[in-house]
């Protein structure tokens, strides 16, 4: 076979993105808005200082750069669709409990499935935040909707073999012929469209007075992509943007505020859900038209990969800052990023330098023609609990009911890792072996 004729993983990964970020196009209209708006705030930064707009990934990736997330219902479907993102170079990694994450009522645990190779994330980056039901939780559901919910998850067929057996031979050959390519990617990007069968409205109504989130992935029989996040360089310029071209935005940008000093990790923010015509099957039988409100735009501006160090600095900050907030009566968003910056100035340092020095971040050191050693940051490639607890939260046309009284159960990664049937990766790892790899090179 020619090397034409044989896709590799990667172009796979990259076409499988634009393939879903296509779709998402035709199907969501905002997030077509979101991109062109994300694509002007990267030119002006760009064009204002090339160097510093690419201290964190080339143009290309940062441009090319979308995470997606989806929400599914039993371990064999995560299974399934570990296979399908292996096939396309994406790996499990992280565990994240959104159960106590968020205030309002999110059963779900998850990861994120993403490339895990430097070269892989620099040829295209693309993520998937996945998340599972947790039936067993009786903070959120009876043993009877255990039963019930469980049931019925196990009677639908999200992927189809075909898809599954294409995803297989992907993964063994590490690509897949051209032709079995094209039929992957259509199988794949058919999969995570919104289905316009209709919806068991008693069903989906039981469910939603547990948790909006229940109801969306066990309320109906098939999955659908519910955001998909392009990266941009100035998140506050692409607030005002979206604002000004008359899209709400939630009220916050989450994460880290803005502020002098270099950035860490992640901050997202989004527009909500949008009011999406539905048919539904009454009681009765008959067929109604309504409307749901499950899928939304995010954007998000990447920052420096955070140590355990770093990253307790930056969790203990989050959780003060609630406490000021409350202590001072803060009630906008502004007043919260002046919060936030004043711990940030307390408890950052506002240099590279000083996260080098103090061991707060993760960098790659290499030799340029010279002979000097030249210290590059690593990117964040992860997500944060608490920033997509507000995600989530953001997005529910309801706050549905937790019984704090019952015991949680314990869904922690090594549950992860056996219902995916695969090694979870830990992010930390991850980051700390390309920094090793990176420092061991250096030596003669
Ligand atoms: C996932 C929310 C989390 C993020 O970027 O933090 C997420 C969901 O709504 O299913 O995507
Ligand atoms: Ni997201």
């Amino acid at each position: 076979m020619s090397q034409q004729d044989h896709v590799e993983q990667w172009q796979l990964r990259a076409a499988f993105a634009r393939s879903l970020s296509d779709m998402y196009g035709t199907e969501v209209p905002a997030y077509t808005t979101l991109l062109e708006v994300s694509h002007e705030v990267n030119a002006d930064v760009m064009a204002a200082d090339p160097d510093a707009a690419q201290r964190l990934g080339s143009i290309d990736r940062v441009t090319a750069e979308r995470h997606g997330a989806i929400r599914l219902g039993t371990p064999a479907e995560m299974q399934q669709v570990a296979r399908v993102f292996g096939a396309i170079g994406m790996h499990p990694v992280g565990f994240y409990d959104l159960r106590e994450a968020a205030t309002s009522a999110v059963p779900v645990v998850s990861t994120a499935f993403r490339p895990i190779d430097a070269d892989e994330l620099a040829k295209n980056p693309f993520r998937v935040f996945t998340s599972v039901i947790t039936p067993s939780d009786r903070r959120f559901f009876s043993p009877d909707l255990q039963q019930r919910l469980e049931a019925f998850l196990a009677r639908r067929e999200i992927f189809p073999p075909e898809l599954l057996e294409l995803a297989d031979h992907a993964e063994a050959d590490h690509g897949l012929p051209r032709e079995d390519a094209e039929r992957f990617l259509e199988l794949a990007t058919a999969v995570f469209e919104l289905s316009d069968e209709p919806v068991d409205r008693a069903w989906y109504d039981e469910l939603e007075q547990v948790s909006a989130v229940a109801a969306d992935i066990g309320g109906v029989s098939s999955t659908h992509i519910n955001h998909l996040t392009p990266r941009v360089l100035d998140i506050d310029a692409l607030y005002e943007r979206m604002e000004a071209r008359g899209i709400t935005m939630i009220d916050d940008i989450q994460g880290p505020p803005r502020w002098e000093g270099p950035d860490v990790l992640l901050r997202q923010t989004s527009f909500r859900a949008l009011a999406e015509p539905r048919t539904f099957r009454m009681p009765d039988g008959t067929i109604t038209s309504d409307s749901l409100r499950v899928r939304f735009g995010e954007v998000e501006a990447r920052g420096i990969a955070l140590t355990r160090a770093g990253r307790d600095i930056y969790d203990a900050a989050i959780v003060e800052a609630k406490q000021l907030y409350a202590e001072r009566g803060v009630t906008t968003a502004e007043g919260r990023q002046e919060v936030l910056r004043e711990l940030w100035r307390r408890d950052f340092p506002t240099t590279e330098d000083g996260l080098a020095e103090r061991e707060l971040a993760y960098f790659t050191y290499a030799r340029d023609d010279a002979g000097q050693v030249v210290r590059t940051p690593i990117v964040y490639e992860d997500f944060l609990p608490a920033s997509a607890a507000g995600i989530f939260q953001s997005n529910l046309t309801s706050d549905g009911s937790k019984d704090t009284t019952q015991e949680a159960t314990v869904l922690d990664a090594d549950w992860m890792a056996g219902a995916l049937g695969r090694d979870l990766h830990d992010p930390f790892e991850l980051y700390a072996a390309q920094q090793q790899a990176s420092l061991d090179a250096l030596r003669p």
